[in-house]
């Protein structure tokens, strides 16, 4: 979409690469060694593509390709403390400093604790590996907005339970919750805000444990002290965690370019003149100015606010859904400013456009041009990336490419957009 070109053309790659690892099992090579731990490391910074862990196999698979869980597990246990001499010796390492996601990887195979494909053969494993950490339940939430999500991990962890959660299959460990925002350690990612990295449409699947010590008290300023509760009264560590907090901010600029095509008769004629205004994006989706009333076809949402959509077309009411800013529908039919999106199953909902804009009928792309600037580059394949990502958490009838940009992004022509195409682009784009 036009402006998604470039404010996230690095994350997407990034995603790329990360899914096309997962969907067609590329393996990158690994030189380190798993026991090149430097001591007392933050386990904040523990990502499962680390090399020295990154080629841990688990059963078919490796740490890096699928092990975002038994890190997240392995962040939970240095985080509450768990690692007490019992899990030590079931770990084979003589101190806390030596463990790491690949020590734990090790653990689960030598107990046969992975199914084929590096999946969790069963709950109860972690508490034979580590003692103090005991599962409490696999459950999903039962929200579907942030706030609900935020509000029911946040009970969870004031009963003293740590939460590691689904975000599109794939898990990350939660580390508090300040209102509305969701703070995560991602085995992928340095984001900590987990949506600034994923879109969840709610209702995903959570472990719940309890540990040595419950999640300690959190503090986004970035330092989080964690007070030790003993288990006798007679001694209290303290020990300060830092939470390392990079922001990082993008700055996107939209280039609008107005071309303005005035069709001057040449001859006194009484033919009228006729001015055409057409805005080109920077991905080259034309929209088109000249039309006043609403009409059916594509409209996406151009504004910076999401949109809501509504089961009946009086547009009010709790919305059903949202159209993001930058999504695309397809109205099938208007009743004034009020449209009819098409969706799944015909109907996905109501939304006002004059909210939205209209996506002129573009001229066809050229294959695998998906944002229409006359080449096939990165900007294609950052495109293509996120598209690929949205399609899990858009909502019914929204798309974050117009028709045209879907038919461009095929770059095979198999007739689907999937990781097939991805590759076709990165033997393009990255030779
Ligand atoms: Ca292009
Ligand atoms: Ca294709």
């Amino acid at each position: 979409m036009q402006t998604t070109e470039k404010k996230g053309i690095l994350k997407s790659i990034l995603g790329i690469l990360t899914a096309l690892i997962f969907l067609v099992g590329i393996n990158p090579l690994y030189s380190g060694k798993i026991n090149e731990i430097s001591a007392a490391e933050d386990y904040h910074t523990w990502r499962q593509m680390d090399p020295r862990w990154g080629n841990v196999s688990m059963n078919g698979t490796t740490v890096a390709k699928s092990g975002c869980l038994i890190t997240s597990l392995s962040i939970m246990a240095r985080a509450s403390d768990s690692l007490d001499s019992k899990a030590l010796e079931n770990l084979g390492i003589s101190r806390v400093d030596d463990f790491n996601p690949g020590i734990l990887a090790n653990a689960y195979t030598n107990r046969g604790g992975f199914s084929y494909g590096g999946a969790i053969a069963s709950w109860g494993t972690i508490s034979q590996i580590i003692p103090q950490i005991t599962f409490v339940r696999d459950s999903y939430f039962n929200s579907y907005t942030q706030s609900g999500i935020a509000s029911e991990i946040k009970a969870m962890m004031d009963q003293g339970l740590h939460v590691i959660v689904n975000v599109n299959w794939h898990w990350v460990y939660i580390e508090g919750v300040v209102g509305n925002d969701i703070y995560m350690i991602d085995p992928a990612s340095d984001t900590v805000l987990l949506y600034d990295e994923y879109q969840l449409s709610g209702g995903n699947e959570y472990w719940a444990l309890t540990c040595k010590n419950p999640p300690a008290p959190f503090n986004p300023s970035g330092t989080s002290t964690t007070t030790t509760t003993t288990e006798t009264t007679t001694t209290t560590t303290t020990e300060a965690t830092t939470t390392s907090t990079t922001t990082t901010t993008a700055t996107t600029t939209t280039t609008t370019t107005e071309a303005t095509t005035t069709t001057t008769p040449e001859t006194t004629t009484t033919t009228k003149a006729t001015t055409t205004t057409a805005v080109t994006t920077t991905t080259g989706r034309l929209i088109d100015t000249t039309v006043t009333a609403m009409q059916t076809g594509e409209y996406f949402n151009s504004g910076t606010a999401k949109i809501g959509m509504y089961d009946s077309s009086d547009c009010t009411g709790e919305p059903v859904s949202y159209v993001i800013p930058d999504g695309v529908v397809n109205v099938r039919e208007c009743i004034g400013t009020i449209g009819h999106i098409a969706g799944a199953d015909d109907f996905a909902g109501w939304i006002d456009l004059s909210g939205m804009t209209f996506v002129k009928a573009e001229m066809p792309h050229e294959k695998g041009d998906i944002n229409g600037d006359g080449k096939i580059d990165m900007y294609d394949l950052g495109l293509l990336g996120e598209y690929l990502n949205s399609l899990a958490y858009m909502p019914d009838g929204v798309s974050m490419l117009t028709a045209c940009e879907i038919k461009a992004a095929d770059i095979n022509g198999d007739g689907k957009v999937n990781s097939g195409d991805v590759l076709v682009y990165l033997i393009l784009v990255c030779k």
